[in-house]
Order: C-alpha cells, then structure tokens, then sequence
C-alpha cells in the first residue's frame, strides 16, 4: 500500500469514535427467554469497568450510552455516581437515553398515548433526561418509541403524529444550545400494524417540527429488507438532518447481529457517503456513532470489541475511495470503472496497517487476543458468579 493511502487509513482511525451502549454488556435477551452469561455486567459499575476495556484495547470508546431507566433508576440522584464512574473507569458517559417503551402505563403508548396523563409523564421523563445530560454534560438525547398500534382501527395515526409533534417540541425547548435531540425510528416491533416513527421520513418531519437541534438517529437494524440505508443517509446528509447511528447487522429484523457480520459491504457503503459527504463539502458532518447491539450468545465484551474492530476496518477500508477519480467516471457515466474504483477500496486489505497504526498508538495489535490474555474475562467471571443476582436490563 503507498504511503498517501497509509496516511488516509491513519487520519481515519485518529478520529474515529464509537460510544459503546451500557445495555449490551448486561444479560438480556429475546421475548422467547434469556440465556444468562456469568460474566455479564450485574451494575452500572460493571458496564463502566467493561466499557473501559473495550476503550483500552481499541483506542476509539471513550464513551459509554446510558439507558436511563436501566442505569439511573433514580433519576437526578444518580448522577453523583454516574460522574465517580467516569472519573474511576477514564471514560464519559454519552447519550442519555430515555425509556418510556418498558413500564406498565405504557402499554398503549408514551408520547402518543390517547391518555393526555400518561402522554405527561412520558414528556416529565424525558425532561428529567435532559436535565440527566445536563448535569453529565451529555450532548445527545436520544429516545427511541415503542408507540404504535396492533390492529387496524385501534388508533387514530393523525392524532398521534400531532401528540408527537406537540411532545417533541416541548423536549426540544429545554434544550441547553449545546444539546441535540436525536430522534429514532423503527418501522415495527413491537407494534405490529402501525408504529408511529416507522423511517427516516416520519423521524426527519418530526425533528424538524421539534426544532433546528433536532436530528434523524439511523440505527442500522430498523429498516426493512434490502432498503438501501446508504441512500437514506444521502438524503439526511443532503438535509444537514443525520444526527446519528446506531450500528449492528441485521438478516431478518432487528436481529442485534455483530456489525458486519452479514453484510460489510452495505456498512462500507454507509461510511463511503459520510466521506464522499466530506470530500465535496470539505467537512466531515457531525455524526454520534454508536453501537446497539445485544449479543445473548457470544460473549459480551468479546462481541463488543469484534464490532468496533470491524467498524474500524470498514471506516478505513471506506477512506481510501478516490472521490475525484470517481466524480469523474460518475459524470461520464463510466460504469464499470465507477462501480470497480468503489469496489477496489472495499477489497483492500487495510488489516495491516490498522496493525501498525495500533502499535504506533499503543494499542495492542490484536484487541481480541489482548483482552483473552489480559485475564479480564477470567476475573469478572468469578467475580459476578460470586455476586450471582441478574439485575440486568430487559432486552427492549
Ligand atoms: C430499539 O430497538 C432500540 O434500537 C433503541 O435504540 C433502544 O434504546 C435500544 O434498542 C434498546 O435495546
Ligand atoms: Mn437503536
């Protein structure tokens, strides 16, 4: 490889960051059951001490994604911990995400609920998340909403969509100036005929009525087969309207798969737009990457660290694109020299030089390998089998 492709692979991998979620390094699983792992995390204590590790092996998670309910069961209250964590384990806590998806009184929806009280409390809790990422100094609120229906006729969807409007602007006004409200979709489960933020269109109109620091959260799992995420991602680009990601792979629905696992070619597309973004425009958009998944079979960490090694790989394999070459066969319509000048750069080998480029960061070459031979696993395996309770999230 010429030195200028090393120095683009090296540029990519210095700014690359992915925020690793709290969740998914506790036991969780599918509505069918869970399969509990002895070394999953029991305490907010044990995510943070996981999360760091990854952190330590890979150079690139400096922080870690809240789910409120799960982490801060107290609210406000549990802030003072939350920053003792931070300051022990060398890492941050990063967006803070509310949950009005889990408790009994949502049972027919949060901010969509028919019932204007429960439709209040919705709204009182993600305003205490505001509050929550204030005193963490968090940038991004990023709810995700469960509100649909399960049958036809049940729910009027026009009232819904004004509920949501009305909600969303109301989170939006408590807002500090540094804050952004990240808003998610997902086109079902668990409602199962209609869900009221179902793609990138409903997330785009609602955040726009919300408010200028209101943007789309793409989590790669939420759409439906062969959608072509990378076009959505040109279009929220295109609209300054992509706020962030949530990253896994995904063969049937929101199947929580490591990142790549089933197609590492659509994961390099996806990044290729937010270089290619860059390239035109001289600025890279300010994107949160983060993952969301919750592995019920590999082991937690280990998942963890394959995902962003993975997303590492693909992020800099994506960097060596030639945007003017392209641009140019794309004008001329040359298309199979267009199609082959991006394939190329998804064929290359770039593990090498992430090697090296992990050795001249201090960081061990093989992250796996490091975390088996650090002892780590060994450790909390024994140690959470001696504290044994499973306080862990439920799998949402
Ligand atoms: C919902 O499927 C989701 O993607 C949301 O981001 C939640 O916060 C997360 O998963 C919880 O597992
Ligand atoms: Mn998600």
């Amino acid at each position: 490889m010429t030195e200028k492709l090393e120095g683009l692979i090296y540029k990519a991998l210095d700014t690359f960051k992915i925020e690793v979620p709290s969740w998914g390094f506790a036991n969780t699983g599918t509505r069918f059951g869970k399969f509990l792992q002895a070394a999953a995390a029991i305490t907010i204590e044990d995510k943070f001490s996981d999360a760091a590790q990854v952190h330590t092996l890979t150079g690139s998670c400096p922080t870690i994604a809240l789910h409120v309910q799960w982490d801060l069961p107290r609210g406000m209250q549990d802030v003072a911990a939350v920053r003792a964590l931070e300051e022990k384990y060398g890492i941050r806590g990063g967006s803070i995400n509310p949950n009005v998806f889990q408790d009994q009184e949502y049972k027919y929806g949060s901010l969509g609920n028919p019932d204007p009280e429960i439709r209040q409390r919705a709204l009182d809790h993600i305003l205490e998340c505001v509050k929550i990422a204030g005193a963490l100094e968090c940038r991004d609120i990023s709810p995700w909403f469960a509100d649909g229906s399960n049958y036809p006729g049940t729910q009027n969807m026009r009232s819904h969509i004004e509920w949501f409007e009305a909600g969303l602007k109301k989170v939006h006004e408590r807002l500090s100036p540094t804050q952004r409200l990240l808003v998610e979709y997902k086109p079902f489960e668990p409602a199962f005929y209609h869900t009221d933020i179902a793609d990138w269109g409903m997330a785009f109109l609602l955040a726009r009525a919300a408010g200028p620091q209101a943007f789309v959260l793409v989590d790669t799992g939420h759409h439906y087969q062969a959608q072509n995420i990378e076009q959505i991602v040109a279009w929220l680009l295109h609209h300054q309207m992509i706020g962030g990601f949530h990253f896994n792979d995904r063969r049937y629905a929101d199947d929580d798969l490591t990142l790549g696992s089933m197609d590492p070619y659509q994961v390099f597309r996806i990044f290729h737009e937010l270089h290619n973004f860059a390239w035109q425009t001289g600025r890279y958009a300010d994107i949160a990457f983060m993952i969301d998944q919750s592995h019920n079979l590999k082991g937690k960490i280990e998942a963890m660290i394959q995902t962003v090694c993975t997303a590492q790989e693909l992020y800099a394999k994506s960097a060596l694109v030639n945007h003017g070459q392209l641009a140019i066969l794309q004008k001329e319509c040359t298309l199979v020299e267009a199609e082959e000048c991006l394939r190329s750069a998804f064929w290359e080998d770039v593990r090498p030089v992430v090697r090296k480029w992990r050795k001249d960061r201090g960081l061990p070459q093989d992250p796996l390998r490091a975390l088996r031979e650090s002892g780590y696993l060994e450790r909390i395996t024994a140690d959470r089998k001696k504290r044994g309770v499973d306080s862990s999230a439920t799998y949402a």
